[in-house]
């Protein structure tokens, strides 16, 4: 009896420490993660951002659940899962060491002032630093037209400045006014929904004055886009975001073949009809690779009608007045 005693006083002098611990910790900090509509309808008031390879000015408190959404201090932010950096489901990353990781999605935060869009975007860190690559899709509610294709390019030219390559389409109720895409840690290009050009990062003397792109430790990518490149400013507006992360080659998308290689992952399709893309935003590991594996595989190569089509994948932004 004495010895069960003892024993169920210890357990409870652990159980309260525990207790306490867990009560004390997060609680204060974190915020409580919402859904993509939820957070959505959560104006979002901005502040200026300074891309300078230091990411401390992002103020804002990130949700604690994966796969959840915050609006905090002024920001708008998405905590993507880890470990669903898998495309269609099958995708495994090349064998070469500077290859085998960098495209699984962290966070995604947006804020805004009067001169710029911010973005912050967050992946595991890459093998190498030049591995990396991001495309956002900017999809604005209530505009007219907009692009299905998420910036594919010119066939022959396939260089960065005509377009990402990466076998993604989007539902009509997604279709893009703008596009960005960003290879390796500081190179960027904008492109209008006609797929054409109109911003251009490469850290040289003819960069697009403004357009701004940089990273702290290879993983943390800062970008500014001035507004008046994008038709203004988003006061007031709702805008979805479209976000895919996957590895670059040359500059554009990296392909992912049937077979895994020393510079190409696998477990895509005989046609090469799959997406380049290895992890998205806004929906769960479930959803994300129902979309990135919607690609029809009798279609002829490269033709986008059989491109995987992005419907659910997205984030609502609800930008102050
Ligand atoms: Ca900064
Ligand atoms: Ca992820
Ligand atoms: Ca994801």
């Amino acid at each position: 009896m004495g010895r069960i005693a003892l024993f169920l006083a210890v357990l409870l002098v652990f159980s309260a420490v525990c207790f306490a611990e867990d009560a004390a910790a997060p609680a204060a900090t974190a915020a409580k993660g919402l859904t993509v509509d939820e957070a959505g309808k959560i104006p979002v008031t901005g502040h200026t951002i300074a891309v300078d390879k230091n990411i401390r000015d992002w103020i804002g408190v990130a949700p604690e659940e994966e796969n959840s959404a915050a609006v905090s201090n002024g920001e708008y932010i998405w905590k993507d899962a880890s470990g669903d950096d898998t495309g269609n489901g099958k995708y495994t990353y090349p064998l070469d060491k500077a290859l085998k990781k960098g495209g699984d999605l962290k966070e995604f935060r947006v804020t805004f002032d009067k001169e710029n869009l911010y973005f912050l975007i967050k992946t595991d860190r890459p093998g190498d630093w030049w591995t990396g690559y991001k495309i956002i899709g900017i999809h604005k509610e209530g505009a007219v037209g907009g692009a299905q294709l998420l910036a594919q390019g010119d066939k022959d030219e396939l260089n960065f400045d005509s377009g990402t390559f990466a076998n993604l389409k989007l539902a009509p109720a997604l279709a893009c006014q703008y596009a960005v895409a960003i290879s390796s840690t500081y190179k960027a290009r904008l492109w209008d929904e006609k797929g054409k050009m109109i911003g251009r990062k490469e850290a040289q003397q003819d960069d697009t004055p403004g357009f701004k792109v940089d990273d702290f430790n290879w993983n943390a990518v800062e970008i500014a886009i001035p507004l008046k490149l994008i038709g203004g400013s988003p006061a007031g507006q709702t805008w979805k975001f479209i976000v895919a992360t996957g590895q670059q080659d040359n500059d554009v998308a990296r392909r992912v073949e049937v077979e895994q290689s020393q510079y190409h992952g696998g477990g895509g399709a005989e046609n090469a009809e799959n997406p380049s893309v290895y992890d998205l935003a806004g929906a769960d590991k479930a959803a994300q690779e129902k979309e990135l594996g919607s690609y029809d595989t009798n279609a002829q190569e490269g033709d986008p009608k059989g491109f995987a089509t992005i419907e659910k994948s997205f984030l609502t932004v609800n930008f102050a007045k």
